[in-house]
């Protein structure tokens, strides 16, 4: 068995994390990394004063990390900057909060160097090397710069932008480029891989025969290969005394009332000002309703150094806190909005008592809440997943009530639907997105993608910098 190299920006345990999406890929990563004696190398998340490429090695849960630490420019300018403010809005199709500066993308292309330059020395000849996300999407090309020829392969976690958007970014064509210095190129969803294959026709000189990219001597294979849970010891988690306790909790205080809920990061592709007014309008609707529902939003702050997110957060507050307060009851509150984090085991006793799942981003790579959604559910008596048309999700799961996020109307129609839903009916659906999560799951999805991975044709010949 070939060694994993696996590189991402941050290093996860799985205790610990950048955002609230803690451990999801430590745990996607693991059993190859633990298997193959491989190393899983990025960023510590911390800053020093000079960069040296020093790197930290450390053992944790029989999985070995490599960190390095980066300056406090290469964080404003490649991590605040062109990762989360030209990239991320960018591919979520929010051009409106796309910033493009030079400095940004100075960075972005310095600290993808300092990455090849500290990886490059750990990496073996025989060694299979997986590089993850938007903020090196370059790396591969970094490497064969420096002589690499092993299997390299990427994985975007986030939506890929159809090409109309895409060329908004000065650099564009240099980007898909050097994405076709990979042998593997996995996405989430078949919208991804085909807004990517249009970029490909309109833009550059290569062949395309099915999912395989020619592009003078290179060969690159696009892959769908929608991430997902690890469902058994999810399902498992969804069973423990906490989990059980945090559910009976909601349910008492929740008693007489249907309660619908709703996790994502503080992000503005999760759509949650658009969640917001849509319930404010199902209310409306049915007021018969009012008092026997309650929303509850758990939203923890993420990338608090980015303006935009400083903003949602400012306009959620104000959001949640008009709706209240003209809705709200003398014993009833219709949103209690949540800005901190829980444990794992809360979230899934509280997935659990929710009667409804309201998953509606504007954008998202595949989104994993609507799986644990589905996952914690009692298959006996299971509640309803209404989820957005928008989520890589949603190729997947058939079984949801899918909703236009854009449609404050269309989704309070949906809330209401899934409030609604007779038993039968749900059974059947949770039957459906439940066999698929189990199907699909977090391993299925590091061994497909490293099957196809191992099985990459020959190497492109060396492309060495001058
Ligand atoms: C990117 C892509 C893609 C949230 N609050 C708490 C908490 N969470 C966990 C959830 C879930 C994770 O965070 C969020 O995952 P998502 O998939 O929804 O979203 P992103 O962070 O945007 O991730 C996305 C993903 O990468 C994987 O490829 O699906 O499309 O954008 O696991 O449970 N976890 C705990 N407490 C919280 O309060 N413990």
């Amino acid at each position: 068995m070939p060694r994993l190299i696996a590189i991402s920006n941050r290093v996860q345990t799985e205790t610990e994390g950048e955002t609230a999406n803690r451990g999801g890929l430590a745990v996607a990563l693991a059993a190859g990394l633990r298997a193959s004696n491989g190393i899983w190398f990025g960023w510590s998340g911390e800053q020093t004063e000079e960069f040296t490429g020093q790197i930290t090695f450390r053992r944790a849960n029989g999985v070995a990390t490599a960190t390095i630490d980066l300056e406090a420019q290469d964080i404003e300018e490649y991590y605040n900057g062109f990762a989360n403010r030209t990239l991320w809005p960018l591919f979520h199709y929010r051009l409106d909060l796309t910033e493009i500066a030079r400095d940004f993308a100075g960075g972005y292309a310095r600290v993808n160097h300092r990455f090849a330059e500290t990886v490059g020395p750990l990496i073996e000849p025989d060694d299979l090397v997986w590089v993850h996300d938007y903020h090196l999407l370059p790396l591969g090309q970094q490497l064969r710069e420096r002589g690499f020829r092993n299997r390299i392969g990427f994985f975007l976690h986030i939506p890929w932008p159809p090409p109309s958007l895409l060329i908004s970014l000065p650099d564009h064509r240099e980007l898909v480029e050097s994405l076709l210095d990979y042998d593997v190129v996995g996405f989430q969803s078949e919208e991804w891989r085909q807004a990517f294959m249009d970029y490909v026709t309109a833009h550059l000189d290569a062949d395309i025969d099915g999912e395989i990219v020619s592009f003078g001597n290179r060969r690159t294979r696009m892959l769908v290969c929608p991430i997902g849970l690890d469902t058994a010891d999810f399902c498992s988690a969804a069973h423990s005394m906490a989990a059980k306790q945090s559910q009976t909790q909601l349910m008492v205080s929740a008693v007489g009332r249907d309660m619908i809920v709703g996790v994502d990061r503080l992000d503005y592709s999760k759509g949650l000002q658009e969640r917001f007014i849509a319930y404010q309008q199902f209310l409306t609707n049915h007021p018969e309703l009012c008092e026997k529902v309650s929303l509850l939003q758990i939203a923890p702050p993420s990338r608090g150094d980015v303006p935009s997110y400083q903003q949602i957060r400012a306009e959620l507050n104000a959001l949640s806190g008009s709706i209240n307060g003209e809705f709200a009851t003398i014993d009833w509150v219709p949103i209690r909005y949540v800005n901190h984090g829980y444990s794992r085991e809360k979230l899934f006793g509280i997935y659990r008592a929710a009667r409804v799942g309201l998953v509606t981003p504007l954008r998202d790579g595949m989104n994993l809440v609507a799986k644990e959604y589905v996952a914690a559910q009692d298959p006996a008596d299971p509640g309803v997943l209404v989820l957005s048309r928008f989520a890589g999700a949603a190729a997947q799961l058939e079984g949801a009530v899918i909703v236009n996020p854009h449609s404050s109307e269309d989704m309070a129609d949906g809330i209401a639907r899934a409030l609604a839903m007779p038993l039968a009916e749900r059974q059947e659906r949770h039957k459906a997105m439940f066999d698929c999560i189990v199907k699909q799951d977090v391993h299925w999805w590091s061994k497909t993608f490293m099957e196809a991975l191992e099985k990459a044709g020959p190497k492109p010949a060396a492309r060495l910098l001058p």
